[in-house]
């Protein structure tokens, strides 16, 4: 679990005078890094070797095991454990500096015979989950940023999947996983992680209540992952919502499993759409403060599980089979490319009093850009002449300390074109005179 708050910092600094090509040679680690999120990576232990070790551990900040952490690879027989898999993983990551997302605690799927197919009561199994919970958890402590506890808890309607678990337990069992790994590993975040929950609707729906109803119980869910084995084209639109609805419950979230499947022969025209698809996930993630990163699920077609399940389909990774960045990489990059202020003088600034009542009024303050490149980020700020006091706003944040006013923009109009302009509005109170700021000042 090694921080490289350092690297950021330089990465930071540097960006203020970064030109294109140097920030498209920049690790995507660190451009993740910079912009205060993770980029992660899905990878097969086997696999850590030659050029595939050397991209894995330059590009990501973050790796999961592909399968080395499932039940069925660490305890295929009751008590028996193998985790030379999961320490291969874990051993590169801690001499890379990277995190780890431990995947998963409890799943139905890839589960050994011996549960799966046992007779269970109710105690018997929830020892025999808690047991398994303590042993793994418990031999990683403090050496996995972010454990899955439990994946793929609910059906497509957002009910509860009837597996062993939860046929045999109900619900509780993702109450008493979760408390089983807090005690085993009280420094990893805890996360649910789902497929299909990328937009809102029935599924996310069933996991928005079921996250809801565990922090009511006080159960320790730190987090929610949302896996986006996404199709080429149909990123959902609600993607980015349905993130920021999940965290204003006070939770962390994440996009864990991401790949973006097409049809094969893979061919310009849908690299270059895969691209865009690639940004737009990553542009949600960045727009969600608690969004605390992205992973790729495999970052090589040549580990990927899409052709083995979708026969006809693949190349959903940002690299190709050869280990060469597809333009889903560069997507990745433009995306993550450091937010640089405007210079002075690149933009103008117009304010005008709408409206005026007694005691209140209403004006618009439009920003252009009057520069040739895209400003990325703006700060308005004027000084109020005769004690008007901002009382609400709105395509903006606004705040007032004193005299002096500061505008910063909200994720949808962060990003402004040359030429390009941004409105933003607010009420007012006054007293006595309503007259407009002598100046405002836009960088
Ligand atoms: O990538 C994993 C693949 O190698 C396995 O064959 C497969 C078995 O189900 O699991 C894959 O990973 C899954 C992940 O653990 C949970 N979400 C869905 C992923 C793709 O199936």
């Amino acid at each position: 679990m090694l921080r490289r708050l350092t690297a950021a910092a330089a990465l930071l600094a540097a960006a203020l005078t970064a030109t294109p090509a140097a920030a498209a040679d920049t690790p995507l680690r660190d451009l993740a890094e910079a912009r205060g999120i993770y980029l992660g990576t899905a990878v097969t232990a086997g696999k850590l070797t030659g050029g595939y070790a050397d991209v894995a551990g330059a590009q990501f900040g973050s790796v999961t095991p592909g399968n080395e952490m499932k039940w069925g690879s660490v305890e295929p027989t009751r008590g028996a454990y193998d985790w030379a898999g999961a320490d291969r993983v874990v051993a590169f990551a801690e001499a890379h500096g990277q995190q780890v997302r431990g995947h998963t605690l409890v799943w139905h799927s890839q589960l050994p015979s011996w549960v799966s197919d046992g007779t269970w009561t109710a105690d018997q199994l929830r020892t025999v989950m808690t047991d398994h919970i303590a042993a793994e958890a418990g031999r990683y402590k403090g050496r996995v940023d972010h454990w899955d506890v439990v994946n793929e808890p609910l059906n497509e309607d957002g009910t509860l999947r009837q597996s062993v678990f939860g046929a045999t337990l109900g619900e509780s069992y993702i109450a008493d996983a979760f408390r089983a790994a807090r005690a085993a590993d009280p420094a990893a975040k805890l996360y649910l992680n789902d497929y299909s929950t990328d937009a809102i609707g029935a599924k996310s729906d069933g996991m928005y209540n079921l996250v809801k109803r565990l922090l009511a119980q006080g159960v320790p869910v730190d987090g929610v992952g949302f896996q986006a084995h996404l199709i080429l084209g149909q990123v959902p639109a609600s993607l980015e919502a349905n993130l920021r609805r999940f965290a204003d419950l006070g939770v962390d979230v994440a996009i864990t499993e991401l790949d973006i499947r097409m049809p094969l022969p893979a061919t310009a025209e849908k690299l270059d759409r895969q691209k865009a698809d690639y940004a737009a996930v990553l542009r949600a993630c960045l727009a969600v403060t608690r969004c605390a990163g992205v992973t790729v699920w495999g970052f090589t077609d040549s580990d990927s599980w899409i052709p083995d399940f979708f026969p006809g389909e693949g190349a959903a990774t940002p690299y190709d089979e050869n280990l060469n960045p597809k333009p889903a990489h560069a997507g990745i990059a433009g995306t993550l490319a450091p937010v640089t202020p405007p210079a002075p003088g690149v933009c103008s600034v117009t304010y005008a009093v709408s409206s005026q009542w007694t005691g209140g009024f209403t004006a618009q303050v439009t920003l252009r850009n009057t520069g040739t490149a895209a400003l990325a980020g703006w700060t308005v700020r004027w000084t109020q002449p005769a004690g008007q006091r901002v009382t609400q706003a709105w395509n903006a944040t606004v705040t007032q300390t004193g005299a002096e006013v500061t505008a910063t923009p909200l994720p949808y109009n962060t990003t402004l074109p040359p030429g390009g302009t941004v409105s933003f509005g607010f009420n007012g109170a006054w007293t006595g005179t309503n007259p407009p700021p002598a100046a405002l000042t836009c960088t």
